[in-house]
């Protein structure tokens, strides 16, 4: 059989060593060691042809602060296009982008190669967005100082999602976003400590009943803090009586 490609993930930044370090830990540094992935940092400035090496000018019609100029960017793609072959999307990171989920992130890992974008100041030329991007993902309703933290939040969730990345597979299908739930709470030893107690299902080696306690524990903690994903989480009968049951208490308590 022939060996998998790796996946090819390029980050182009001003900062590169805020992107190099985190992707020197953990999980996905392991796997860039393993060459699962093969994560590229480039220097945005490398890019640029003037003296000064300028990534950004003033806004055209004024108004306050910089934004980034586009012939380093383009310089930037193309150059990855001739070293690493045509990427399948070019990501600009950014707080007017479509939101970046765990079902984007499931999307991306099966590209092949991805090439992210990290704005800064203002922003970028709106030729960048139209022209070089494929497209523009935000990580969250928030104001960040630039795009290098966005890229590390999309390299990490779209790495996960790599055959082998993960020791457990089983472990990554379970996961939050890919159940559609919130997790269950989880314990470990001691099962006292400092008085508090583990709930003793866990200890009663149970399993179908762990199970079924694990599951209303779900379904609770994402009643309560996320109730929106119960709409779009499959749920079977046995779901609903409980979270019928878990509404009806909470009416009560209320009253
Ligand atoms: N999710 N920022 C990018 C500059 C910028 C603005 C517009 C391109 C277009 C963010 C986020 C985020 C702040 C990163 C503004 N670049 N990016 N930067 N939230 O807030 O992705």
């Amino acid at each position: 059989m022939a060996a998998a490609r790796s996946m090819k993930l390029d980050v182009v930044t001003i900062f590169p060593r805020m992107v190099e370090a985190p992707l020197a830990e953990g999980v996905v540094g392991r796997a860039i060691q393993r060459g699962l992935i093969d994560v590229r940092v480039h220097d945005l400035r490398a890019h640029t042809t003037d003296r000064h090496r300028s990534v950004d000018d003033v806004p055209f019609g004024g108004g306050p602060g910089m934004v980034m100029t586009p012939e380093p960017l383009f310089r930037a793609v193309d150059a990855i296009a001739r070293e690493r072959g045509e990427p399948a999307a070019v990501i600009l990171t950014s707080p007017d982008g479509r939101l970046f989920t765990h079902r984007e992130a499931e999307r991306l890992a099966r590209l092949g190669h991805v090439v992210v974008l990290c704005g800064r100041y203002e922003g970028v030329d709106d030729r960048v967005r139209h022209h070089l991007a494929t497209e523009e993902l935000s990580i969250g309703d928030y104001v960040l100082s630039g795009g290098e933290l966005p890229a590390l939040v999309i390299v990490d969730a779209v790495a996960r999602l790599i055959p082998g990345v993960v020791g457990d597979e089983a472990s990554v299908a379970r996961d939050t976003f890919a159940r559609g739930l919130l997790d269950f709470p989880q314990y470990t030893r001691p099962a006292a400590f400092r008085g508090l107690e583990v709930p003793p299902v866990l200890l009663s080696g149970h399993h179908a009943e762990i199970e079924r306690w694990r599951r209303r524990e779900a379904l609770a903690r994402t009643l309560e803090t996320r109730p929106e994903l119960l709409e779009t989480a499959a749920l079977d009968d046995e779901d609903r009586a409980w979270l019928q049951e878990l509404v009806e208490l909470r009416e009560k308590g209320a009253s």
